[in-house]
């Protein structure tokens, strides 16, 4: 019966590293899928995550199943670190949330939600943005609309024209927001552009949903949590999909939040209820191991110390490489100028060169990365930096 289905095209980022494998070139570079990476092009283990490891073994007496909601420590501690300890939301008991899992968990189970309060809800996404939000949304029966965000061209944000647009979100519509380090452009709003899309959220009562999967990785954990909190703190209802897969290092274990704000705590015992029924739908409870390692961390202060100067290390290399690779291509006599590269935040940068340029990247070169000419900073090192910027220049160069 499975005939009747239509053939595929792999998922655009993931199928990248099929591409990647089959390459013989020694020389091969890496940029593609967002997963972190050491100077030696490892993705380890945090030391943090190694040794919640040996006490969760040793404190482990059963298999038996969790609660629907998840691991509490873990929801607690997530809450904290996304919210702040002293949240208004929290101590208003505003706030329904259950561990899922990943990112992508919490965004379905989020969107799944959502049609449960109209199943004709429209979700207003970035363009450009992460091509998992489309299926994520969509599948869930969601319609979609964009809102405009990035400026190849200028390699900078259409924030002008992105709040015309919001200005004719309807009621009822929700907005998905990259909390810090949009995928794939890498641009983040300011403090006063955040303030704005309050205002124009309040003005057009819309419901914000942010996006956090890179908390850490642009400038500090509390600093990347500027935007959703003053969401939080403004308007009575926001929803947030958090993943602990970046920066934890925990993808593979699926550990992700899904939060409800609510205007008000008897709302949110109807939220937690609901959200707990969506997921009953889909899978029952969440995986225990990665939310019980990320609570280990959370509620112990040396460990959890521990794992901060383990995030500081990822963002502050990354950061690094960014600005060595403009000071590189600069050097090496680039035609274009790459400085609003060192502008940029977390795991990833948007170089805005064409589609065919990037495919010449890969073809001629070797070097492997997004179509929209996305890269994975961390997929650059010492050992392959000149490389790269060599190839770019000659590429751009022409
Ligand atoms: N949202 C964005 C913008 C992402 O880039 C990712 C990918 O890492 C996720 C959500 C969710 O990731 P995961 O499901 O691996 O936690
Ligand atoms: O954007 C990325 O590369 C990461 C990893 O289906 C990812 O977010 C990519 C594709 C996917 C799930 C995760």
């Amino acid at each position: 019966m499975f005939e009747v289905l239509p053939q595929l095209a792999p998922d655009p980022i993931l199928g990248l590293s099929a591409a990647f494998k089959q390459d013989t070139n020694p020389n091969k570079i890496d940029l593609g899928v967002g997963v972190y990476k050491d100077e030696q092009g490892n993705t380890p283990i945090l030391s943090a995550v190694a040794k919640a490891q040996t006490i969760l073994l040793e404190r482990e007496k059963s298999k038996t199943y969790i609660t629907p909601q998840g691991v509490q420590g873990f929801i607690d501690g997530m809450l904290a670190l996304i919210l702040g300890e002293k949240s208004p939301v929290l101590m208003a008991d505003r706030v329904a949330a259950v561990q899922a899992p990943g990112g992508c968990g919490s965004l379905r189970i989020l969107a799944e939600l959502l049609t449960r309060v109209n199943k004709d809800t429209k979700v207003w996404i970035s363009d450009p943005t992460w091509a998992n939000h489309i299926p994520l949304m969509a599948n869930a029966g969601l319609s979609l609309e964009t809102y405009p965000y990035f400026d190849k061209a200028s390699a900078s944000i259409r924030f002008d024209a992105m709040m015309e647009t919001l200005r004719t979100v309807e009621k009822g519509d929700v907005v998905l927001l990259h909390g810090c380090c949009h995928n794939p452009t890498g641009a983040d709003l300011t403090k006063e552009q955040w303030q704005e899309v309050v205002n124009v959220a309040k003005e057009r009562e819309f419901l914000p949903f942010v996006d956090l999967a890179y908390q850490g990785f642009g400038d500090g954990l509390e600093e990347d949590a500027y935007g959703v909190r003053l969401l939080c703190e403004n308007l009575p209802e926001v929803i947030i999909a958090a993943s602990c897969s970046k920066n934890f290092g925990l993808y593979r274990e699926r550990v992700g939040l899904a939060a409800i704000v609510t205007a008000d705590s008897a709302t949110k015992t109807i939220a937690q209820a609901q959200i707990q029924a969506v997921a009953r739908g889909m899978y029952s409870m969440p995986p225990s191991y990665g939310g019980a390692l990320v609570d280990i961390i959370l509620s112990d202060v040396a460990l959890k110390q521990e794992w901060v100067s383990e995030v500081n290390e990822m963002r502050n290399r990354m950061s690094t490489l960014r600005s060595l690779l403009v000071d590189k291509l600069t050097s090496y006599g680039a035609q274009k100028d790459f400085s609003f590269v060192n502008n940029q935040k977390g795991m990833f940068s948007f170089l805005c060169i064409t589609p065919e340029q990037v495919q010449k990247m890969r073809n001629e070169h070797s070097v492997y990365f997004v179509d929209s000419s996305r890269v994975n900073v961390a997929g650059i090192s010492q050992a392959n930096i000149d490389a790269l910027a060599k190839a770019m220049v000659a590429v751009i160069n022409g």
